[in-house]
């Protein structure tokens, strides 16, 4: 091969991986195989060994990195990168247009960008006649450091800039956050960590240490990004709104936030300020708030700014989701299944508005993984949500004296052993009346999802379940006046209250009784996905294991869950003393055109067919409803041999009475149609 093929396929394959970057990094939609682009990539390096003198500056096999400096050259910004001023709340938010609009003397709604402020760190990078030429830290602001090799080893900075939509201009300064995205973080945290090297703390650390370093090489092995917000110095072209330099960076290759909005009035600002919070943990990327920007350069121009901030942007920061606190202790808590759960209980710290004391260690791999000890300093945090969690120890900080945390032998409420099974990951108190067990249930039945009894809260099932009032679910329904009245912190008024919310609670829905009764592995979906398919509590305690797993989403486990709940006689039992106190719902919505639907069928005496279950069942998917006891809601009772008192009490409503045979060709009929 000659120098002049060498050019030739040089030229070629610059071209086509300056296209595929572009796609890779700014478009964030490739077009060929990471294998196929580092093929190409490996055979321009290949080519541009063999012919050093046709290596140039921006040819893509020059992001690798550089020997190393011995200190960074310092840069001055032509234009001083300003830093933002910011708000903490809507008010503030307000208020910043309010004096936007006292110093623009005008009434009309501005337009602003509003756009996600990266938790990174602030560069510049320059284009001349298209060609990247320095790439600088902010700094101060009006100096910073020259970290151009460190710049161009980011597969997002492009080395030249692309013309094939607009003409580049002569020279055109670009600002921009870089920032490493999360799960590249943790994967670089994972690698120093089984290297024995110091961890950094967050991805904004990780960013500036791996920009600020003096061998490239480093910086090369980094997963860095960035996304451009504006301009500094730019020649040869001219801009009027800052909408539209988001609008056109992208067509040199400079990638913007797509997320970023325009926004007519302050008030759609705010708005989208609480939309992204919102979404703020879905992102792939840490973000500290928004920036909102007055739209119109040259009413940018005329507010000018003040002590280095500009007077037309502001930083509408989000709540700070990570603080650091001190474990103060490690205890345990006896959960509904009688798993123990390892808590830390710690310094209160606040954490977006609220006061963090506690945060659950979840088992004990989770300590160990985290090394946590009883002494340590960590970072917690609130999570999209309210469980707050350790995120790690502050290392650094660990006092001598720290004591690691020992699983109890023994359960702390009730005394019985505890057992880690195996291929479990947590700790189980095995004792079969453990009243924290039986605490945790009963809070769970009446919490706000499942029976909602508003009023019945942890200090008061406490106090029911230690003075043996309520031993399961069923003797929630027996309490009286007297009792209530008689417990701690509770007047006749508020015991009133209780009874009131108690009784209001009876009429529920099948799928919120369902999550009530706290089968294991049924949360409040598989819930309402049985209680669909079912559309009746009986067919569904008569429905075999192989029956269960032909529902979608229910597998062999939950299956066999169920089937054990249900065929313990204990639980039977607490569910018809529920039915007999009251506990109904309607007939889910899907059943109204079944051909029983509004009816409501009671058994009595002996079924020669089948047993009294299989007939509930049958009545259920046929969209009737089924009792216990006679009442006028009643509409048919089937009466069987040796019926007693029921009957007679049916006879005396007016009830329909049918025989067992009646019965069955009623559901023969209907059956066949189904
Ligand atoms: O993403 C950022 N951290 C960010 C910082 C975004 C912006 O639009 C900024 C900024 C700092 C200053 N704009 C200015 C004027």
């Amino acid at each position: 091969m000659n120098l002049a093929e060498a050019r030739k396929e040089i030229e070629a394959l610059r071209k086509a991986l300056h296209y595929h970057n572009y796609r890779y990094y700014v478009l964030d939609d490739p077009e060929i195989p990471d294998a196929e682009y580092d093929r190409m990539m490996r055979r321009l390096m290949e080519l541009e060994t063999r012919f050093p003198e046709l290596v140039t500056p921006d040819s893509p096999s020059q992001r690798v990195g550089a020997p190393p400096l011995e200190a960074f050259e310092t840069v001055s910004h032509d234009v001083p990168m300003l830093s933002l001023a910011n708000g903490f709340d809507d008010g503030e938010i307000r208020e910043f247009d309010r004096r936007v609009h006292r110093m623009l003397k005008t009434d009309a709604a501005i337009d602003y960008v509003g756009e996600p402020k990266m938790d990174g760190l602030a560069i510049e990078v320059r284009y001349e006649k298209g060609l990247l030429t320095l790439g600088a830290t902010r700094g101060d602001g009006f100096t910073g450091e020259d970290v151009t090799a460190n710049i161009r080893t980011i597969g997002a900075i492009p080395l030249r800039l692309r013309s094939d939509e607009l003409p580049v201009p002569e020279r055109l300064d670009a600002r921009g956050e870089v920032f490493m995205p999360i799960e590249g973080f943790r994967k670089l945290n994972e690698q120093r960590k089984k290297e024995g090297q110091p961890l950094f703390s967050n991805p904004r650390n990780a960013a500036a240490g791996s920009l600020r370093q003096l061998d490239s090489r480093i910086t090369a092995t980094r997963p860095l990004d960035i996304y451009f917000y504006g301009i500094g110095i730019v020649e040869g072209m001219t801009f009027t709104t800052h909408w539209e330099i988001l609008k056109t960076l992208p067509k040199f290759g400079l990638k913007t936030n797509p997320h970023a909005r325009l926004c007519h009035g302050i008030e759609e600002a705010i708005a989208y300020y609480h939309d992204l919070l919102e979404k703020r943990d879905d992102f792939p990327y840490e973000m500290d708030g928004i920036v909102i920007k007055v739209n119109e350069l040259a009413l940018q121009r005329e507010l000018g700014e003040v002590s280095r901030s500009p007077r037309w942007a502001i930083a509408y920061k989000f709540p700070a989701s990570q603080e650091m606190t001190r474990i103060e202790d490690i205890i345990v808590q006896v959960g509904r299944t009688g798993v123990l759960t390892p808590v830390a209980v710690m310094k209160p710290v606040e954490v977006e508005g609220a006061v963090v004391s506690r945060a659950t260690l979840h088992n004990q791999d989770e300590i160990e993984r985290k090394d946590i000890r009883v002494g340590d300093w960590v970072i917690i945090q609130r999570a999209g949500g309210v469980i707050p969690e350790v995120v790690r120890v502050v290392l650094s900080k660990r006092p001598p004296d720290v004591k690691r945390f020992e699983f109890p032998k023994t359960c702390p409420v009730c005394g019985s052993p505890v057992v880690r099974l195996p291929g479990e990951a947590s700790h189980r108190c095995m004792g079969i009346s453990c009243p924290a067990q039986l605490k945790a249930k009963i809070r769970h039945f009446a919490s706000k999802r499942a029976m909602d009894i508003d009023g019945l809260g942890q200090k008061l099932v406490d106090q029911l379940v230690d003075k043996g009032l309520v031993k399961n679910f069923a003797d929630l329904y027996r309490l009286n006046l007297e009792q209530l009245a008689g417990l701690e912190r509770m007047g006749e008024k508020s015991a009133q209250n209780l009874l009131e919310e108690i009784e209001k609670s009876k009429a529920t829905t099948l799928p919120r009784f369902l999550y009530a009764l706290g089968i294991p592995l049924v949360g409040e979906h598989l819930a309402q996905v049985l209680a669909e398919h079912f559309g009746g509590l009986e067919a569904l305690m008569s429905a075999d294991e192989e029956t269960l797993t032909q529902i979608n989403e229910i597998g062999p486990q939950v299956a066999r869950s169920i089937r054990t709940f249900f065929d313990t006689q204990e639980n039977r039992e607490v569910i018809r003393r529920l039915r007999d106190a009251g506990v109904r719902w309607e007939a889910p919505a899907a059943s109204h055109d079944l051909p029983l639907a509004g009816e409501v069928f009671v058994f009595t005496g002996a079924l020669p067919d089948m047993t009294r279950d299989e007939a509930k069942a049958i009545v259920e998917r046929l969209g009737g409803q089924t009792a216990n006891q006679i009442s006028r809601k009643v509409t048919r009772v089937v009466a069987g041999e040796k019926a007693g008192s029921k009957l007679e009490k049916a006879k005396a409503l007016g009830i329909r009475i049918l025989t067992p045979e009646q019965f069955n060709s009623i559901i023969r009929e209907h059956m066949r149609e189904r």
